[in-house]
């Protein structure tokens, strides 16, 4: 235990740090945490959890608290009742605070004394909050079942915590292999537990169309029955993707629908032969190749169809973003590209939405206030786009594609854009040539499934890399990886506990 008061600060963005965390004589919280806070100080003297311990807190924020309560009561074995204002000494606190504005909508301020209090100007940083509060608690906490020997004990402590960027995602793609709904519930749960806020789902691709669109029922009822390699596909029932946004939004998950055009369209040109010139319905398509399928041009059967799928999937989007893809379209002409792009792009402001798309698509002239999603080094567009008023997610392949292997023994994925170990995924910063830092919203890592069908699979693909750009993400690079890798071998325990098959790195003391 300290024996005087120790602090670790972290300036506000964008300074670099002034000190490194997990220094020597840093406090030991800190050294349990990921993504790290903007500061924290601890004070002499644990907190220890009582069977007695109650979650006080208002009806409003009854969601929040029986979320917390769930995880510490199946490890605790505790009761955990949430019970109304005012709390006692021994219990957790959590309330709102209209005097932390200035923390911004996901920021929080956690006190760890005689007792818990968390405190947040909005329901967001609250839950954030608590994400941070579990990691305080020994691994243990996060376990399915009760650990009888474990004393709940956490050093006292003053963090207060706001994210350096407000873009903090993950895309996955659901369209290569299909993904189903329990597993993308899960996957919102990690995210929300690494404070990301965003996940994208690329549900449509030459392989597959995995969302229902009740205007062109075959684009599941055929698009959305094959996937890369043969197989059964899958898709999203409008009931499901509805259940999917409604659980995200519970976790303060934005859910971002990509439909992606005018390439990445095989699966479609399969359902309707009147999206295609001779009429015909071209062959399904199952392997991996990028760049070959294209959208007809100026063809009101083609428009129709665009305007009908992004409307209907606006319809059951709740949050503010459509994505359009625009990535890899080789086999458009680029004229036709830009032409195509600027009218979806008015579709989607005219279905109340705003586009995203891939940095390809900051050469159209996509709305003001449109996003790109920048893959490689401004891939052309994301200058461009900038210059035009467009924001710009930092998803640079050769750091932030979880489909890269690790090492060329890992066993699934690509490696066209390089091997992707701990350290390479960890030590980056969000910059994108031409592209002014405020334009810079954030960053997204990406989940492509060419070769990767199965939950496990996926898991030992995105953990521990996602922890790191969940870091990057929410506290700016601190980068420094001999300091990380040990936050991260403690990680490891809260990522076993929850039952993440992660990739035991080399480059970490896992045991330690
Ligand atoms: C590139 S980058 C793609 C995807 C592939 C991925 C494989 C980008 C926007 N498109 O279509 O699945 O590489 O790593």
């Amino acid at each position: 235990m300290a024996s005087a008061l120790s602090a670790c600060v972290l300036p506000p963005p964008p300074a670099p740090p002034q000190r490194s965390f997990g220094a020597p004589d840093g406090p030991p919280s800190i050294t349990r945490l990921v993504p790290l806070p903007r500061q924290l100080s601890e004070s002499p003297g644990q907190l220890e959890l009582e069977p007695a311990v109650r979650i006080v807190a208002d009806g409003s924020l009854s969601a929040i608290a029986e979320a917390l309560a769930r995880v510490l009561r199946r490890s605790t074995g505790f009761e955990l009742p949430i019970v109304a204002p005012p709390a006692r000494d021994g219990d957790i606190e959590l309330a709102l605070a209209a005097d932390l504005a200035s923390l911004g909508d996901e920021g929080y301020q956690l006190d760890v004394g005689d007792r818990v209090s968390l405190r947040a100007a909005k329901p967001a940083g609250l839950l954030y909050g608590t994400m941070t509060l579990r990691q305080l608690f020994p691994p243990e906490i996060e376990a399915l079942s009760r650990q009888a020997h474990t004393a709940w004990r956490v050093t006292h402590v003053h963090i207060e915590d706001s994210p350096r960027y407000s873009w903090r995602g993950l895309t996955i793609d659901v369209a290569r292999h299909f993904f189903g709904v329990d597993e993308i519930k899960r996957l919102i749960e990690l995210s929300a537990y690494h404070k990301l806020n965003r996940l994208h789902l690329h549900l449509t691709d030459d392989q597959g169309w995995r969302i229902e669109i009740k205007s062109w029922p075959k684009l599941t009822s055929v698009g959305g029955s094959t996937q890369t390699g043969g197989g059964g596909g899958g898709f999203y029932t409008q009931e499901q993707y509805k259940d999917l946004v409604a659980f995200a939004d519970a976790h303060y998950v934005t859910l971002i629908p990509e439909l992606d055009m005018p390439g990445h369209v095989q699966a479609a040109l399969t359902s309707y032969g009147e999206l295609n010139v001779d009429g015909q319905p071209q062959a399904a398509y199952m392997g991996t190749d990028v760049g070959f399928s294209t959208l007809v041009f100026g063809d009101p059967d083609t428009l129709r169809f665009v305007d009908d799928a992004l409307g209907e999937v606006a319809a059951l989007t709740t949050g503010p973003y459509l994505h359009i893809g625009g990535d890899e379209a080789k086999a458009t002409r680029p004229t036709d590209y830009r032409t195509f792009l600027k009218r979806v792009g008015d579709m989607v402001r005219r279905h109340g939405k705003t586009a995203v798309g891939w940095c390809e698509a900051g050469e159209a002239e996509l709305p003001p206030g449109s996003l790109l999603q920048d893959w490689h080094d401004g891939c052309g567009g994301s200058a461009v786009g900038a210059k035009n008023g467009m924001r710009v997610i930092a998803s640079p392949a050769k750091h932030a594609y979880l489909d890269m292997m690790y090492t060329p023994e890992t066993a699934h994925g690509q490696k066209w854009a390089g091997f992707v170990e701990l350290a390479p995924a960890y030590e980056w910063q969000p910059v994108v040539p031409g592209v002014p830092d405020a334009a810079i919203v954030g960053i997204e890592s990406a989940l492509w499934t060419e070769d990767i069908a199965k939950r496990a699979d996926a898991d030992y693909m995105l953990f521990p890399r996602l922890a790191g750009h969940a870091e990057l993400a929410w506290t700016g690079a601190v980068h420094n990886f001999a300091e990380y890798r040990l936050r991260l071998a403690h990680h490891g325990k809260r990522l076993s506990a929850l039952g993440v098959g992660f990739y035991r790195s080399p480059q970490v003391d896992w045991e330690r």
